[in-house]
């Protein structure tokens, strides 16, 4: 950051000075009046110093934090000032007060730019405009003007277009003072002692955050009820970033007994109750993927499955409906129209996203390929409509959406064939409250992009194997899907969505695609085991870079997602214990960060990013997977310290998921669960996570009640705060995933399994499994589970009765052979039926329940 000595400024102002060139009602005075210059600051971040959130630019330019200063290379061949812009909103402005408007600016090389401060919107009145001359060293500038009219939601603006050549432009030290006190929004944080007010894991990690003044340790004491069942000293942790507060971290792990009631006293202060309750993350797990039957499109939702919920089906073709039975597309783009109904509504809007969706329906399918060996997951569990037809719930609900994923393909015979459409939205942005039935917007499909094409390809090969012990013709509609998808966007590898379409919906744009193509050559690999995909893989930079970005993964980051399925599900790729090891080392870099954050997040950039929830979550992803590879107990614990922050141990007090905790967010933004706006309409059902602190505060509420805000307090528990307080099918998707692992982290016992495959045909094979016991104890009758992915199935056993339901294969001893003795081992075999694609030997066995390592 740059700071001209005071005289110096205060000389540059009275000489830079520049007249506004036309708002009559403006006036610029040589220097500043003494009430301007002593009122208060009204730019947000004019100094830089963590990042440059809330100031925004146009899609041509990006905004870099250098070295303290805000820059960005400007484009050149533009045509006119407003061509290129950086900007702040939500500015307000007091009629009649005079303001001073202060800046330190550089070009390289030396350009005018255009300095203004007007209405965000047509017709753009300025109640302040200058031409300052921008040079390679930088100058101070300071213009007054006094606001003609009273506004909350003003602009400053940069405008520096109409250069034929690139030039780069760096601003310091942005001021505006005067008028009035900003509007202070004072949350109510409730008892300085931060807990998880769900609960913890009696077996779990439990720790907790004391916001103070002291410097020194202090006492906690941890009651149940009025009895004192533990007591010991805080560690004091100074003044942390993400919130401004001083804060010590209480450790009370050596507390494990069950139960409710307990509370946490330190400083005079007493915690939220909580409890120490096993069953919580599973009852967690149910419900964060119960929230997706309620967001379909295309269907009914039948207030039979979900009291309080039931609406009819959205997008079906019934007035005033348009769609989304055959969409047209948006006009020059396409001459055909789909049928695209189905899948999942995006978020809070009606909007669906190839690639959004892609993320979401991936993260549900992995799921249960994680939990697959042991059966984990049932049907009948989520009640929705398919519950009872012999498929798991957890990849019905994710059929819904791959559905509607493959119907967004562009068909044979038409330009771009094979390739997917970005996405079907509304042609003009809708008010809250509105039912998906009742929406009366124009439907349209926006161009085909290869993002798009290749969350296609990725979902798509997943699904094949997935499905095909359930669905063998679903399963190769799938991956003649994948395969149409890949070859199309390898032909047009670089066909992107345009960052300016988002009128009606989200742009979803993403200028790099290198990652999608690594993650939907990793899906295809795993699903064929083929060359060409092994070989694309391999030659991937995101193969081997470091991946592990301290901002997480999320849709336009899906490298990750390839990454970890290469290690977890079972293949033949040469380098895959490399690939295992680089999980490890994400997951130590995000146990690095947790470890150094008082308040247990995994997650610490200087400012905070759109659905930072989400990010927390997919870091904890990696660090689960981390446990699920190692065996670690660190990773384990790291992952349910997250959960702790999301649930309540943080500055706000509160739990991002709704119905966990006594203070939980409850009013996400969603055009049907509008409750705050409509006492008819239900809040969000339980089990719905809030997107969470955005330092970048979008929306008109956060921008009128959080400015300056420290990123873990830029977030607010109101429906039109859609910038922090949205809900989508991708941020559930992780907490689904999360709470599914710390429900069920397998335990692991002492066996060791040999799985030999003796002989091979074109459609069988023969496998011999031997089972160990290394530990010190007899096994005394034996289930051993792995899981068959592709549709392979075992035929005739001996020595063991061996049955498959779905992919899970269950091995059970037979009379003779139930003992088996500390170091000694049973073998058993069988018959197979192979199916086509990749033949890896299965990994994961349970015995007993437990995770032979
Ligand atoms: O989740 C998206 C976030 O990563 C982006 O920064 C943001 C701005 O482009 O958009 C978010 O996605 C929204 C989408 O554009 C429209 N539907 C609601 C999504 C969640 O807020």
């Amino acid at each position: 950051m740059i700071r001209p000595p005071a005289w110096l400024a205060l000389a540059v102002a009275a000489a830079m000075v520049t007249p506004p060139s036309s708002p009559a009602a403006a006036t610029a005075a040589p220097g500043p009046s003494p009430a301007a210059a002593d009122g208060p600051e009204q730019i947000v971040n004019g100094t830089f110093d963590t990042g440059t959130a809330p100031w925004w630019s146009t899609a041509n330019t990006t905004l870099e934090a250098d070295g303290g200063r805000l820059c960005a290379d400007v484009p050149g061949g533009t045509a006119n000032p407003w061509d290129v812009i950086v900007g702040q909103n939500g500015i307000p402005l007091v009629k009649d007060e005079t303001y001073r408007y202060s800046f330190f600016g550089v070009a390289t090389p030396g350009r005018v730019a255009k300095a203004l401060i007007q209405l965000p919107a047509d017709p753009y009145t300025q109640y302040l405009s200058a031409n300052p001359e921008l040079s390679v060293s930088g100058n101070a500038y300071t213009y007054t003007f006094t606001s003609p009219v009273d506004l909350p939601d003003a602009q400053v603006a940069f405008q520096l277009g109409g250069s034929a050549t690139p030039w780069r432009f760096c601003v310091d030290d942005v001021s505006l003072r005067g008028g009035a006190e900003p509007d202070v929004h004072r949350p109510d944080t409730g008892p300085r002692v931060r807990v998880n007010m769900a609960g913890y894991l009696p077996t779990g990690p439990k720790n907790a955050t004391l916001v103070t003044d002291r410097t020194e340790a202090v006492t906690w004491r941890l009651k149940k009820g009025s009895a004192v069942v533990a007591t010991g000293a805080t560690t004091p942790r100074g003044v942390d970033g993400s919130s401004g507060q001083n804060v010590h971290s209480i450790d009370f792990g050596s507390v494990t007994a069950p139960g409710t009631g307990y509370t946490l006293e330190a400083d005079g202060e007493t915690s939220r109750p909580f409890d120490l309750d096993g069953g919580l993350y599973g009852r967690l797990r149910t419900d964060a993927l119960k929230f997706y039957y309620p967001q379909r499109s295309g269907i009914e939702i039948l207030d039979s499955l979900r009291p309080g919920y039931g609406r009819p089906a959205g997008h079906v073709g019934a007035a005033p409906n348009q769609g989304d039975t055959s969409v047209p597309c948006r006009p020059g783009v396409c001459d055909y129209s789909l049928d695209v109904r189905g899948g999942w509504y995006d978020a809070g809007d009606h909007g669906k996203y190839v690639v959004n969706g892609g993320v979401s329906v991936h993260q549900l399918m992995s799921e249960f390929e994680r939990g697959m060996t042991k059966g984990a997951f049932e049907d009948g569990e989520l009640d929705i409509p398919e519950s009872g037809n012999g498929v798991p719930d957890i990849l019905d609900e994710a059929r819904w959406e791959q559905e509607f994923m493959l119907s967004m393909q562009v068909p044979d015979g038409r330009p771009h064939a094979g390739m997917a459409h970005h996405k079907i939205h509304d042609a003009s942005w809708t008010g809250l409250p509105l039912l998906p039935h009742l929406d009366p917007q124009r439907r349209e499909l926006h161009p085909p992009s290869t993002a798009a094409t290749l969350n296609l390809a990725a979902t798509a090969a997943q699904a094949a194997r997935l499905f095909a012990p359930y669905d063998a013709a679903f399963a190769a509609r799938n991956l003649a899907a994948a395969r149409r998808a890949w070859a199309a966007a390898v032909a047009e590898p670089a066909r992107y969505a345009d960052p300016a379409d988002g009128v009606g919906g989200g742009a979803y744009s993403d200028g790099d695609v290198t990652d999608e193509f690594y993650w939907a050559a990793a899906e295809l690999y795993l699903t064929t085991g083929e060359k060409e995909f092994r070989d694309q893989v391999l030659a991937s930079p995101h193969h081997t870079g470091d991946i592990w970005r301290e901002r997480g993964f999320d849709w336009g980051n899906t490298a990750q997602l390839g990454r970890l399925d290469l290690a977890t599900v079972p293949s033949e790729l040469p380098d895959r214990a490399a690939v295992q090891a680089s999980v490890l080392a994400g997951a130590d870099k995000y146990l690095a960060v947790q470890r150094a954050h008082p308040y247990g997040l995994p997650y610490n950039p200087p400012d905070f990013d759109w659905g930072s929830n989400n990010l927390v979550l997919n870091n904890m992803v990696v660090m689960a997977t981390a446990h699920d590879l190692s065996g670690q107990a660190k990773y384990r614990d790291g992952v349910l310290e997250g959960m702790d922050y999301l649930l309540g141990r943080n500055a706000l007090n509160q739990s991002y998921v709704t119905g966990y905790g006594e203070v939980a967010s409850r009013n996400q933004h969603s055009r049907w669960y509008a409750h705050q706006l409509d006492a008819a309409l239900p809040n969000p059902p339980r089990g719905t996570l809030a997107g969470g602190p955005n330092s970048g505060i979008q929306d008109p509420v956060a921008q009128a009640k959080l400015r300056g805000c420290k990123p873990q307090f830029c977030y607010i528990d109101d429906i039109e705060s859609w910038s922090t307080n949205e809900l989508t099918i991708n941020w559930n998707s992780p907490l689904a995933w999360i709470s599914a692992f710390v429900a069920d982290v397998t335990p692991a016992a002492p066996c060791k399994v040999t799985y030999t495959r003796h002989g091979v045909w074109p459609d069988g094979f023969t496998a011999q499994v031997t089972v160990r016991n290394t530990g010190t104890e007899a096994v005394d009758g034996w289930t051993l589970k792995w899981s068959f992915l592709g549709g392979r199935r075992v035929g005739d056993g001996w020595s063991a009765s061996i049955t498959q339901e779905g992919a899970t294969v269950t091995a059970e001893n037979l009379s003779w052979n139930r003992r088996i003795r500390p170091g000694g081992s049973v073998t058993f075999g069988f018959t197979g039926r192979s199916a086509p694609g990749a033949d890896p030997v299965p990994e994961r066995f349970l015995l007993n329940g437990a995770l032979c390592r």
